[in-house]
């Protein structure tokens, strides 16, 4: 069965917007995933511990048949083959791959926690996932359109239109 899941992708080292680019085609090469869909590319603020650059942001759509562990494992990987190191709690990175949301399922467990546990308060990310899927609810019943009409734009800006972003 094919489930559509929503990944958010962040990057602050080694040219963040080639860093995502190359996230998104490597994610739409993997067997079980299909991308169906991909934001804008987006500047951002950091948020967390002060002095590191400016994020890039994006939020694609995927059609997989992996299961929500599986699909979290796949995505470390990308990160991984990115030179991801992971040091201090959201500290500069090569690539950040957040699963926001697996079809309408609630997962809770050590590793996983689905819808991402920030997701709701990111401008970076409810406005990215507006491009894609405007419609879109949470498993909580709250809609995204009504979560982004509550955020601000602050510190966000648009980049690049629509993919391939160069
Ligand atoms: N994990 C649990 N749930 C999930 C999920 N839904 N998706 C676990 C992915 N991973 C999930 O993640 C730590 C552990 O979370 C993983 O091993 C996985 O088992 P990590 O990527 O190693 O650590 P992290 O990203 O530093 O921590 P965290 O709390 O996930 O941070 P966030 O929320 O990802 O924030 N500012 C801007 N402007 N843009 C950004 O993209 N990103 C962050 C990172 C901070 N500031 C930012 C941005
Ligand atoms: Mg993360």
């Amino acid at each position: 069965m094919r489930t559509r899941a929503y990944i958010a992708l962040g990057s602050n080292l080694e040219q963040p917007e080639l860093q995502l680019q190359r996230a998104v085609d490597e994610i739409d090469s993997l067997p079980c995933i299909t991308l169906a869909g991909c934001s804008k590319l987006y500047q951002s603020d950091p948020v967390g511990p002060p002095g590191q650059p400016d994020y890039c942001n994006a939020v694609i759509a995927v059609d997989t048949t992996l299961t929500p562990i599986a699909l979290l494992d796949a995505m470390q990987s990308v990160e991984n083959d990115h030179g991801r190191v992971r040091s201090e709690r959201w500290g500069p990175r090569t690539l950040d791959l957040d699963i926001l949301l697996y079809g309408n399922e609630v997962v809770e467990s050590e590793r996983l926690t689905i819808p991402h546990y920030q997701m709701h308060l990111r401008n970076f990310v409810l406005l990215p996932l507006m491009d894609i899927a405007p419609e879109l609810v949470l498993p909580n019943g709250r809609s995204i359109k009504m979560l982004a009409a509550k955020t601000d734009d602050v510190g966000l800006s648009i980049i690049a239109g629509s993919y391939p972003w160069q």
